[in-house]
This record gives structure tokens, sequence and C-alpha cells, in this order.
């Protein structure tokens, strides 16, 4: 039997499953980094880090039902001093990236220098995206401010030379994606992953008459199999708009084999498992693998560039 190889590479990163975790799920503390270091996971994501430790919002800050889960976590991380200590420390024997996600522009340049130091990091993702932050909110997520994103990452690009990602939030009209990719194709930009949560959902508890979180109201960042159309969406129109050396993390909705076949259909080199990780602990990796191989098995194809962003129209 032909051997099948999910491996991928993303602008150089090389990664021997294109199935790994995403940022922000049981990736805080040391115990849930190594346990994602021991796994199949492709990749080790850190939670999005500040410069200093957070606790995050008030509990109940998590919600999940049978299709998609509620968050408002408000960045509770342990400081980009214990990610990179935890990386020289430890050194993965697979590839790194650090999540951050500054409260401010000038926190991420800060952050963004810090790493610039670390030999051992393989790229960061930059987190533009985080929907949960109650002291800024009154201002709009970094991703959906086209002109502060370009000036930041025009700034960013001047002194930062190892490879770095974007986290975007889901775009629901084509021509901001078209925005979007057209401001990114202007910078060595490594990888854009899509989606983060879809941001300011409301789930509601009929008995109580309640919301199921307490932050921010009730309103949080929507993720899980509910988001999978709006990530696909995303991923195939950045996919069409972005520079071809661009690669592209999907991420959203990923519960099954068949979900990291539609991601990689619509154009996705890679994709991050969030709320299934959470539901189901570390034997998702294994599961989506297997799923995922005999999905690759059946159709007779032997890599994902067999399929990657072939997707026909009807
Ligand atoms: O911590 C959070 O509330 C959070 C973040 Br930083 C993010 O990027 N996405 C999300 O759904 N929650």
């Amino acid at each position: 039997m032909k051997k099948i190889d999910i491996s991928s590479n993303i602008n150089g990163i090389k990664l021997t499953s294109c199935i790994m975790n995403a940022s922000g799920v049981l990736c805080c503390t040391e115990k849930e980094l190594s346990e994602i270091m021991m796994s199949s996971s492709g990749a080790v994501v850190t939670k999005s880090c500040t410069m200093i430790p957070r606790e995050g919002n008030l509990e109940p800050r998590y919600f999940k039902w049978n299709m998609g889960s509620i968050n408002s976590m408000g960045l509770p991380n342990l400081g980009i001093d214990f990610y990179l200590n935890f990386l020289e420390k430890k050194k993965p024997k697979k590839p790194f990236f650090l999540s951050i996600s500054g409260l401010s522009i000038e926190e991420n340049y800060q952050l963004i220098r810090k790493a610039n130091l670390s030999p051992n990091i393989n790229a960061i993702e930059l987190n533009l995206s985080c929907p949960n932050l109650i002291e800024k909110k009154d201002q709009g997520l970094l991703g959906y401010d086209f002109y502060k994103t370009s000036d930041f990452l025009d700034n960013l690009f001047k002194f930062y030379k190892k490879p770095l990602g974007v986290k975007l939030p889901p775009y629901f009209e084509d021509f901001h994606i078209k925005k979007m990719a057209f401001i990114l194709n202007q910078f060595p930009i490594c990888f854009v992953t899509c989606i983060n949560s879809l941001p300011n959902g409301l789930f509601i508890d009929i008995n109580h008459e309640t919301t199921v979180i307490h932050p921010k109201k009730g309103f949080g960042g929507i993720g899980g199999s509910i988001i999978k159309p709006f990530a696909l969406a995303n991923i195939r129109k950045f996919y069409i708009y972005l520079r071809k050396d661009i690669s592209i993390i999907g991420c959203g909705g990923i519960c099954s084999g068949k979900d990291v076949f539609e991601h990689i259909l619509c154009g996705a080199s890679a994709v991050q498992v969030g709320t299934q990780f959470f539901q189901e602990g570390i034997q998702v990796f294994d599961r989506l693998k297997k799923e995922f191989i005999s999905i690759l098995r059946k159709k007779n194809y032997f890599s994902i560039e067999n399929f990657k962003g072939q997707l026909n129209v009807i």
C-alpha cells in the first residue's frame, strides 16, 4: 500500500502533519504546551501572549453547545517571557508558533522586538482579531481597521525579519477580503490564519433566561462547527486574492477528517483545531489524522498537493 503523506510546508516551515492546535485552546500552561509537543499535532501554537501575565475575564467565560462554542476569555496568558522560556527549555522537535496579541500597537512592537531576539521561534502568529477585551470595548479589532493594519505592518517589517503570519477575523464582504489581501500582498507575510472566532455572538439559556457567559453582558466570540462555512469562504477568497507564496492556515469548525479535507480543498496548507480540541482533548489529533488519511486513501490522493485549492464550481 502506498504511503499517504499529510505533511505540509508553510512557506519553508515544515510540518510532518498539516493538523495543529489553534491558539487559545489548551495551550497556555507548561503542562498544556508539553502535551501538544508530545502529541501528533503538526506544530505547537501558544496562547496569544502579552508583555505581562493576565488573568483574563471573570468566569463563566466559555460555553459549548452541540453546534459551537462562545468565549470571552479576555486573553488570559502567562506573559511572553514564560513562552520564550518554555521554548528555550523544551526545544520542541516540531515548529513552534508564538502567538502575540498586544493590547496596543506599541505593545505589539515590544512583543515582536522581544520575539526577534529568540533564536528558536519558527514564526510569530500576530493576532489581529481578539474579540473579547473589556479594556478595548470602544475600539474595533485591528483586523477590521485597514488603514491601521497597513501602517502597523509597514513599521514592523522595517525591523522584524523572521517569518510572521497574521491571524485574521472573519470578513463577510468580498470587498473587505480583497482590500485586506491587497494590503498583505505588499509585505513579506509568511502565512495568514483565517478565521478567529466570529465576534460578538450571543447564546442564551432559555430555562434561566440568562446569557451563558458573564463578561461583556454575555457577548463573545463564536467558534466550532457552526462557523465552518465562514471559515471556508474566507480561506477560499484569500487563496484567490493573496500572493501565491503566502500560505493559508485554516481555522474554524474542524471536527472531522472531512472538515480538514474541505479546508485544504479551499486552499489551506494546514488547519488548526480549537473548539473540538477543547471538547475532546489531545486524542483529537490522532483521530483527525486517521480520518483524513482514510479520505485521501479512498480518493486515491497521496499528498495534500494533489488537491489543495482545487475546488470546482458546479
Ligand atoms: O482570549 C480571548 O478571549 C480570545 C482571543 Br485572544 C482570541 O483571539 N479569540 C478568541 O475567541 N478569544
